[in-house]
């Protein structure tokens, strides 16, 4: 097989990429690794900024979320028995997030590449980018006995964590950062009217807990866990009492619970691989880059790799100018950054660590009590919160 940009990862990330492309008619292949059913049953990100929601209308996705997503102009913190309210539309100078599922999200991708007879090939085995460096790079992957070779200008590495892509770049050109934390989140999905209109962030002694939702009958909540508990040792109603008691009290009372659809721990993390390219090898999203998710960054950081290598690849395949592939790397990685400083920010403020001195204690407190008590401070948190300009 043949095509111009062969897209490695099904995800969110290379879905988007590959519509994007489509659209002014550059040819690509999308090979995933696991089920189209497999992609759509992760429960993950709730939080799109609104450069992520620009990106879906101009991939000719936008309808559905326009639709059913929710605007958010704002969220809370729940801490020192208070409810503070953090004000988006206003410390951000008029913007606000969108609360539209990334199962959804994808739903809308896939849909919307079938209905372009884009290629995106499910259950691609054992996938291998080769000849990275050369003009004619290539991609293999098996299925069933059949070993299939696709020729390409480009490949994207949009593979998420785990994936192939970046374990392909030697590890003398690449540089990795990570910072592993000693907690995950339990994440319980369920039919349930949720608790509060807008998100509750919830810093307690007990451990961190989030408040969040798909819809007016879908709630979404997450509890900080160590890292040695298992989903099985978490039974539905250990987990409502649990969060019952990281909550305020009135909000705790009105908490409607009921039986989970979904139960899962993500452990926390940050990291961002250096460079994000490789000879004619581009990373993207997860990829490259991990964020714990208390600031509801990764998938927005995912969005705006899409964008810049979305018009690297215009620039190029369109009026010849390979300035912005040569850019990508560092112009990425700039934004990533900045990402990656608000999530570990986010993270130390509204976690229990267990190895923390009294005296960090303090200064956690004091960190919040600045926050609310400053215009600057509230300004700082709701420009990142709704998403750095790409
Ligand atoms: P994905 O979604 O991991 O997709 C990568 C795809 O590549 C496939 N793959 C392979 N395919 C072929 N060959 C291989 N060798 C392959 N290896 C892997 C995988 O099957 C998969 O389909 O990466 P992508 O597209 O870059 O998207 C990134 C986002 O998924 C991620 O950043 C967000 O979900 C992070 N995140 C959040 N982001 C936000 O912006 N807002 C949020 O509110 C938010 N909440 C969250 C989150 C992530 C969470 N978890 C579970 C880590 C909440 C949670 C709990
Ligand atoms: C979610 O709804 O899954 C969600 C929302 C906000 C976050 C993280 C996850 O910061």
């Amino acid at each position: 097989m043949k095509t111009q940009v062969c897209i490695i990862g099904g995800g969110p990330s290379g879905l988007m990429l590959s519509q994007l492309l489509h659209l002014k008619g550059i040819d690509t292949i999308v090979l995933e690794r696991q089920s189209r059913e497999y992609v759509l049953g992760r429960i993950r990100a709730g939080v799109l900024e609104h450069g992520f929601a620009k990106l879906m209308r101009e991939a000719q996705c936008g309808e559905r979320m326009d639709r059913e997503g929710e605007i958010h102009h704002g969220f809370y913190i729940a801490h020192d028995g208070r409810q503070d309210r953090v004000d988006l539309h206003k410390y951000s100078g008029g913007s606000s997030v969108v609360v539209y599922g990334q199962t959804e999200l994808t739903r809308d991708l896939y849909e919307a590449r079938d209905r372009m007879k884009g290629v995106v090939i499910h259950n691609a085995e054992d996938v291998q980018p080769h000849e990275l460096t050369s003009a004619a790079p290539y991609v293999t992957y098996r299925q069933g006995d059949e070993i299939v070779r696709i020729d390409c200008d480009f490949i994207i590495g949009a593979d998420g964590f785990h994936g192939v892509s970046r374990k392909s770049i030697p590890k003398t050109v690449l540089k990795e950062y990570e910072k592993v934390y000693p907690f995950g989140w339990l994440g319980v999905l369920s039919r349930t009217r949720p608790v509060s209109p807008e998100l509750i962030y919830a810093k307690n002694e007990r451990g961190f807990a989030l408040c969040s939702l798909r819809s007016q009958v879908l709630s979404r909540y997450y509890i900080q866990v160590p890292l040695s508990d298992s989903v099985e040792d978490w039974s539905d109603e250990a987990f409502w009492a649990e969060l019952k008691r990281r909550l305020p009290a009135e909000v705790a009372q009105r908490l409607e619970t009921g039986p989970s659809i979904e139960k899962s721990i993500a452990p926390l993390r940050s990291f961002v691989a250096e460079p994000m390219r490789y000879g004619n090898l581009f990373l993207a999203g997860d990829a490259a880059h991990i964020v714990p998710p208390t600031g509801a960054r990764g998938l927005n950081s995912a969005a705006s790799d899409i964008y810049y290598l979305y018009h690297a690849m215009m620039d190029h395949y369109l009026r010849g100018d390979s300035s912005g592939l040569d850019n990508y790397s560092a112009k990425a990685l700039a934004r990533v950054w900045k990402a990656q400083r608000f999530s570990w920010w986010m993270t130390s403020l509204l976690h229990s660590f267990p190895d923390s001195l009294p005296y960090d204690q303090k200064l956690q407190q004091t960190e919040l009590e600045y926050l609310f008590s400053s215009e600057k401070a509230l300004g700082s948190l709701a420009e990142n919160y709704v998403g750095l300009p790409f």
